[in-house]
């Protein structure tokens, strides 16, 4: 059964420059969307985490996710549990699925490990930001791997292609050299219908609490 999937967001992010469209509660949106899984979403406040917020995800952050009794955070972790519910989202073959769990820890782990802190210090000014190197190894790769295929695993879409597109369409990566091929990827995976009612879905969400802020500011 899947009839109760809560995932949980912040009540409101910064509307300019900010993090609208990429809060990472979308990867399980998402999720839910491709799989057709019915969900509703609820929101822990802005900034500095309370201790009902730190019982579900220790380090303050969202998304975290109920299910029934069921309740988790991490992102990886939550599309991997409703990918459990599909194949829509999961290859049932034992290849298929090996491939799939590959690639979508790759996006994490060899991916996203060096893409974010890359990001994080380009976006805070450091004058020397010391992983452009690491991170264009890991691009060049993966361009020669989106090169040579569609989609990453199964010959179809998977979490897989989920998880790495949705660490690659940062704009910031997106403007890091010209890798047409990852391009290409990204664009086709952020065509898929469940892709765009999830991000319209989550900007909806937050230019609605942005603007009941402004309204009480004024
Ligand atoms: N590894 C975590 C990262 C979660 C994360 O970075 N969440 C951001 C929003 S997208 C957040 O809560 N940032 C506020 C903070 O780190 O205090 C996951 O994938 O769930």
């Amino acid at each position: 059964m899947h009839e109760n999937i809560t995932i949980w967001t912040l009540d409101w992010v910064p509307m300019t420059n900010g993090p609208a469209g990429f809060v990472r509660d979308m990867r399980l949106r998402w999720a839910c969307e491709e799989a057709g899984l019915p969900y509703s979403v609820r929101t822990v406040p802005f900034g500095e985490g309370g201790p009902d917020h730190l019982a579900c995800q220790p380090f303050g952050q969202v998304p975290f996710m109920s299910d029934g009794d069921l309740n988790m955070f991490e992102s990886g972790a939550c599309v991997l549990h409703l990918a459990e519910k599909s194949e829509a989202l999961m290859p049932r073959d034992p290849q298929e699925r090996a491939e799939t769990l590959q690639w979508f820890i790759a996006a994490l782990n060899s991916i996203e490990m060096v893409s974010v802190p890359w990001w994080f210090l380009e976006v805070t000014g450091a004058k020397e930001n010391g992983l452009t190197g690491w991170l264009e190894s890991r691009l060049a790769h993966m361009e020669r791997i989106l090169n040579e295929r569609e989609w990453l695993a199964a010959g179809r879409f998977t979490i897989a292609d989920l998880m790495m597109a949705d660490v690659l369409r940062v704009a910031k990566l997106r403007a890091f050299g010209d890798r047409p091929a990852a391009e290409a990827y990204v664009d086709r995976v952020m065509d898929r219908p469940a892709f765009k009612k999830a991000q319209a879905d989550q900007m909806a969400h937050f230019e609605a609490a942005d603007a009941v802020r402004r309204q009480a500011e004024s």
